[in-house]
C-alpha cells in the first residue's frame, strides 16, 4: 500500500482554477518540456488524474508543476496538468501559476517583474506587477499563433450545419462564430454548450484526421478545444467567448490560448492589426486584455505573437494525499 502526498496551492485566474503542485511532483526525463511532458504522460498520469478529477478536483480543475529550466538563462519550466490532459500551453494556467509562484516564493526571477518560462509549446516571456506581497497582474507573450483553416463545415445533431475556423494559440481551437444555426453563446447555458462541443469536436477530428498538426512540433495535433462566440456583456469588451475543454469544462476565464487563437483568426481576416488591443470576455464576464504584439511565422504560415494580461487570486493551501487503497485514488467523472 502506498500513499503519496502533494503540497498544493490553489488559486483562480479570473474564475478558472489553478492548482500548483508545489511539492510531490515527479522528476521527469527529457531535453525540454515537450519531451518531459511525454515522459509524464507515460509514467505519471495517475498524479494528474488523482489531483484533477473528483473527489480531489472537479471537471474544470487545472494546475501545474514547476521544473528547473533546461536553459539556465530562463527562470523556470512548467508542466500543465488538467482534466483534459497535459496541455502544451495554458494561458489562465500561466497567469495563476506565476501569481502563486511569485507570491509564495516558488519562482525567483533573475529580473524582478520579468519571468522567462519554458512551456511544452515553447518559451514564454512574462511580465508581472507586484505591489507589497501581491501580484496585481500578469502579462504573457504567448507562443506564435496562426489561423490554420477557415470556413470548414460540420453537422451538429443539436444545431444543424455549422461553419467554423480552426486557429492555433498554444492549442488548436475550432471557433464557431454566430451564424444562421447558432445565434451566439448568450442564447445557451454552459451545459448546452458542453453537449454541443462534445459532439462536434469528435466529428471534426474524425472528418479532418491529421489536418491540424503544429508545423514545428507534431506532438501538438488535433482540435482539443471548441471556442463559441457571442454578444459581449460589458461595453468595454471587444468580444466574448466560451471555451470548451476536457470532457465537461467551460473555461470560467476568457482563456489565454483561446484568446490568442481568436486574435490570430481576426488578424488573418483583417479585423485586427499590430498593436491593437483585444479585450476578451469570458462566459462569466471576466476579462483578459489581449494585444497583437508582432507579426511572426510558423513554418511557412503567417502568424502573430499575441500577449494576454489578466489576474489571479490565491485561495487555498492544501496537503492532498493519494492512497492506493482508495478505490477513487485516480479520480472519477460522472
Ligand atoms: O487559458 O489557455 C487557457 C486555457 C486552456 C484551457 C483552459 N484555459
Amino acid at each position: 500500500m502506498a500513499k503519496s502526498i502533494f503540497t498544493c496551492i490553489d488559486a483562480h485566474t479570473c474564475g478558472n482554477p489553478v492548482r500548483v503542485i508545489a511539492k510531490g511532483g515527479p522528476e521527469l526525463i527529457g531535453k525540454n518540456m515537450s519531451e518531459k511532458r511525454q515522459h509524464f504522460l507515460k509514467e505519471y498520469d495517475w498524479i494528474r488524474k488523482g489531483l484533477m478529477f473528483e473527489p480531489r478536483g472537479h471537471d474544470m480543475m487545472s494546475g501545474s508543476i514547476f521544473y528547473p529550466p533546461s536553459n539556465p538563462d530562463n527562470d523556470f519550466a512548467i508542466l500543465f496538468v488538467e482534466t483534459s490532459g497535459c496541455l502544451p500551453m495554458c494561458g489562465h494556467g500561466t497567469i495563476g501559476s506565476i501569481t502563486i509562484g511569485i507570491e509564495e516564493g516558488l519562482i525567483k526571477p533573475k529580473t524582478p517583474g520579468r519571468v522567462l518560462m519554458e512551456a511544452p509549446a515553447g518559451l514564454v516571456e512574462i511580465e508581472y506587477r507586484q505591489k507589497e506581497n501581491k501580484v496585481e497582474w500578469v502579462k504573457l507573450k504567448n507562443v506564435k499563433s496562426f489561423l490554420a483553416a477557415s470556413e470548414l463545415t460540420i453537422d451538429s445533431s443539436f444545431l444543424g450545419s455549422l461553419v467554423f475556423d480552426v486557429s492555433y494559440g498554444g492549442n488548436f481551437y475550432a471557433i464557431v462564430d454566430p451564424q444562421p444555426n447558432f445565434k451566439g453563446i448568450q442564447e445557451f447555458s454552459a451545459g448546452e454548450l458542453i453537449r454541443f462541443s462534445q459532439e462536434i469536436r469528435e466529428k471534426i477530428n474524425q472528418k479532418y484526421p491529421g489536418k491540424f498538426v503544429h508545423p514545428e512540433d507534431e506532438t501538438i495535433n488535433g482540435v482539443s478545444h471548441v471556442l463559441w462566440t457571442g454578444t459581449t456583456i460589458s461595453p468595454q469588451a471587444t468580444a466574448r467567448n466560451a471555451v470548451f475543454y476536457g470532457d465537461k469544462a467551460i473555461d470560467r476565464s476568457p482563456c489565454g490560448t483561446g484568446t490568442s487563437a481568436r486574435m490570430a483568426q481576426w488578424f488573418a481576416k483583417g479585423k485586427l492589426k499590430i498593436g491593437d488591443e483585444f479585450i476578451h470576455e469570458s462566459y462569466i464576464g471576466s476579462q483578459f486584455i489581449g494585444r497583437v504584439e508582432q507579426v511572426a511565422s510558423v513554418g511557412n504560415l503567417k502568424a502573430i505573437q499575441p500577449s494576454i494580461q489578466g489576474w489571479a487570486k490565491i485561495y487555498g493551501h492544501n496537503e492532498i494525499s493519494i492512497d492506493d487503497d482508495d478505490p477513487y485514488a485516480f479520480g472519477f467523472q460522472v
